[in-house]
C-alpha cells in the first residue's frame, strides 16, 4: 500500500543519490544510462525484492540489462515510483540490517491504463526475457490446464490484440515477434509453483492455439520457458518501515520494501534469446532444477502455510512469534521430518537435515516481523501445490498422513472462522469459501465434505477415502478451531 507517513523531507529520486548517507548502499551505475533489456510483469515486493536485486548488481557491467515493470491491473506502484525516478529502497534484515537503494526499474508501466507502452515494449528486440511474479492465480489454471472460462482468459481469446491476462500479453507479444521476424524472448516463471515454467509453456501453448494453431506451433519450437526457484521471505510494507526509511535515508520512498538477508535463484538452463550473465550475482544456473522447486516449496512453504492457519487459529500475529510457541514450532519440525520428508524424491546430495534446520532458522529470525495472516492469503492456491502433493505422494508411498491433514483442517477451521466474523478472506475463491465457511457447523463430515466439493483445490484427492477419513479426523481434534482446541490437538 502507498505511504501514509506524511512528506516531512525531499522525495528520492536520481537527484538525491548524491546526498544519500554513506551507510546506504546505492545503483553502483548510473540508472539513466542503463537501457531496457527485461520485461517484468508483476511488480510486487517479492520482484522488487528478489529479482530487482540481482539485476541491480548486474547493471554496472551489463547496462543492457534494465528492467520494465508492468503491473497489470494497478497503477499503484507506478504512482509510488515513478516520481523518485523508479529508485526504492530495501531494508535487509539480519543480525545487522542494512538500507540499499535499487535502480534497476527504468519503466514501470500499468497494462490497464498503458496498455500500447506495454505491447510495444514486448515486440521491441532489445527485450530478450520476460519475467513474471503473477502469484498462483495470476497462471489461470485449472488443474494443469488453462481455465478458459476464467474471465480474463475469455475476455483475451475474444479479443486478443488488447489482452488482460499476462498469459494473453505475453502470447500478444511474442504473435507480434512472429509477424516482424523478431527473434522471440525467453519466458522466465518466478511464482512458487512446481515445474513453473512447463506449466507456464503449457497454458501459453494452449492459448494460443485457440488464438492460432502455426502460432501455437511457432511458439513450441521457438520459445523456451525455463523453469525456476526463488527463495527469500519478503513480508509486506508497513508504517514501521516507512518510518525507518525516511530516518535512514534522509528522503521519503512512497514505497519501501523489506526481506531477509538471505536470497537464492534456481534457474534452468533454457533460454532461446540472450540472458544476462546470472552466475556473476549469485543465480545458479543448472540444467536440472526439478527437485529443489519441489523442496523449497513442500519444506519452506508447506512449513509457512502450516503455522499461517494453526497459528492464526491460536490468535498468534507473526512467524517469529508462532515460533516461540513450542508446539506449533515443535509441530511444524515434525511435519517436515516425519511427514514431508519421507513423501519427496530429491537430488541424491540433497542435505534434508541441514535444509529443514536452516528453515527453521529463518523462521525464528526475531528482526523479521511476517505476519501470519499475509502468508494466509490465496489458500486455495496455495494449498494444493505446498501440501496437498505431498499428501498424495505419501499415499503413493503408503505413509501415513495424519499429519499431513491437520494444516488443511487447519486452513478449513480459518475459513470457518473468518467467515462466522464476517472477515473477507484474501483468496479468489473468497465469495465460495466465505459460502462454505458460514454454513459451517462443527459437523467434522459434513464440514469436511463442503470444502471437498471445491475440485480445484482438492482434485482427485476429494474421492480418496483415507483422505477423507484423515481429514475428518484432523478437522474433529481442531474442535471449534480456539486456541484451546488448537492447543489441545498439537499436545496429542
Ligand atoms: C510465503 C512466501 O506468503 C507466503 O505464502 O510462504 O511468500 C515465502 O515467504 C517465500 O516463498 C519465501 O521464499
Amino acid at each position: 500500500m502507498m505511504s501514509t507517513v506524511s512528506h516531512r523531507t525531499d522525495r528520492l529520486s536520481e537527484l538525491s543519490l548524491a546526498s544519500l548517507p554513506a551507510s546506504v548502499i546505492k545503483p553502483a551505475y548510473e540508472p539513466g544510462r542503463t537501457r531496457i533489456g527485461i520485461v517484468h510483469i508483476g511488480v510486487g515486493a517479492f520482484h522488487r525484492a528478489h529479482q530487482a536485486v540481482y539485476i541491480d548488481d548486474l547493471l554496472a557491467d551489463r547496462p543492457d540489462w534494465a528492467i520494465c515493470g508492468v503491473s497489470l491491473h494497478s497503477a499503484e506502484v507506478s504512482q509510488a515510483l515513478m516520481p523518485q525516478d523508479g529508485l526504492y529502497s530495501l531494508l535487509l534484515l539480519g543480525q545487522q540490517t542494512r538500507l540499499r537503494v535499487i535502480g534497476s526499474i527504468r519503466e514501470l508501466l500499468c497494462a490497464r491504463e498503458e496498455q500500447a507502452a506495454v505491447l510495444s515494449r514486448l515486440a521491441d528486440s532489445a527485450v530478450r526475457l520476460v519475467t513474471l511474479t503473477i502469484t498462483e492465480k495470476g497462471y489461470c489454471l485449472a488443474g494443469d490446464d488453462l481455465d478458459v472460462t476464467h474471465p480474463d482468459i475469455a475476455h483475451d481469446l475474444a479479443s486478443p490484440e488488447t489482452p488482460r491476462s499476462a498469459i494473453g500479453y505475453i502470447v500478444a507479444g511474442l504473435r507480434t515477434r512472429r509477424r516482424q521476424s523478431v527473434i522471440p524472448y525467453t519466458v522466465l516463471s518466478c511464482d512458487n509453483l512446481a515445474d513453473n515454467g512447463h506449466r507456464l509453456r503449457r497454458a501459453v501453448l494452449q492459448y494460443a492455439h485457440h488464438i492460432d494453431p502455426r502460432l501455437a506451433d511457432w511458439i513450441d519450437a521457438k520459445v523456451a520457458f525455463p523453469c525456476s526457484m526463488v527463495d527469500s521471505i519478503t513480508p509486506a510494507t508497513d508504517d514501521a518501515l516507512r518510518e525507518r526509511v525516511v530516518g535512514e535515508l534522509g528522503y521519503v520512498d512512497a514505497w519501501p520494501i523489506q526481506r531477509e538477508m538471505y536470497t537464492q535463484w534456481v534457474i534452468e538452463d533454457r533460454f532461446c534469446n540472450d540472458r544476462p550473465p546470472f552466475e556473476r550475482v549469485g543465480v545458479t544456473i543448472s540444467h536440472d532444477i526439478a527437485g529443489y522447486d519441489r523442496a523449497k516449496l513442500r519444506f519452506l512453504n508447506g512449513a509457512h502455510s502450516t503455522l499461517a492457519y494453526l497459528g492464526s487459529l491460536m490468535n498468534i500475529q507473526t512467524v517469529a512469534e508462532a515460533m516461540e510457541e513450542p508446539l506449533l514450532a515443535g509441530f511444524v519440525e515434525r511435519l517436515m521430518h516425519a511427514a514431508i520428508a519421507p513423501a519427496i524424491t530429491l537430488p541424491g546430495n540433497f542435505d534434508t537435515d541441514a535444509y529443514i534446520a536452516a528453515i527453521l532458522e529463518r523462521f525464528r529470525n526475531p528482526s523479521i516481523r511476517h505476519r501470519l495472516l499475509q502468508i494466509a492469503w490465496d489458500g486455495s492456491q496455495k494449498l494444493p501445490v505446498r501440501l496437498l502433493s505431498t499428501i498424495a505422494d505419501a499415499q503413493a508411498k503408503g505413509q501415513s498422513i495424519d499429519l499431513l491433514c491437520l494444516p488443511i483442517a487447519g486452513w478449513m477451521q480459518f475459513v470457518r472462522r473468518q467467515a462466522h466474523n464476517g472477515i473477507a478472506l484474501v483468496d479468489p475463491l473468497n465469495d465460495t469459501l466465505s459460502h462454505v465457511g458460514r454454513a459451517c457447523t462443527g459437523d467434522a463430515r459434513a464440514d469436511v465434505d463442503a470444502f471437498l466439493k471445491l475440485e480445484s483445490v482438492f482434485a482427485s484427492l476429494a474421492q480418496n477415502a483415507a483422505f477423507v477419513h484423515a481429514l475428518q479426523g484432523a478437522y474433529a481434534a481442531l474442535g471449534d478451531g480456539t486456541p484451546a482446541s488448537v492447543t489441545r490437538a498439537l499436545t496429542t
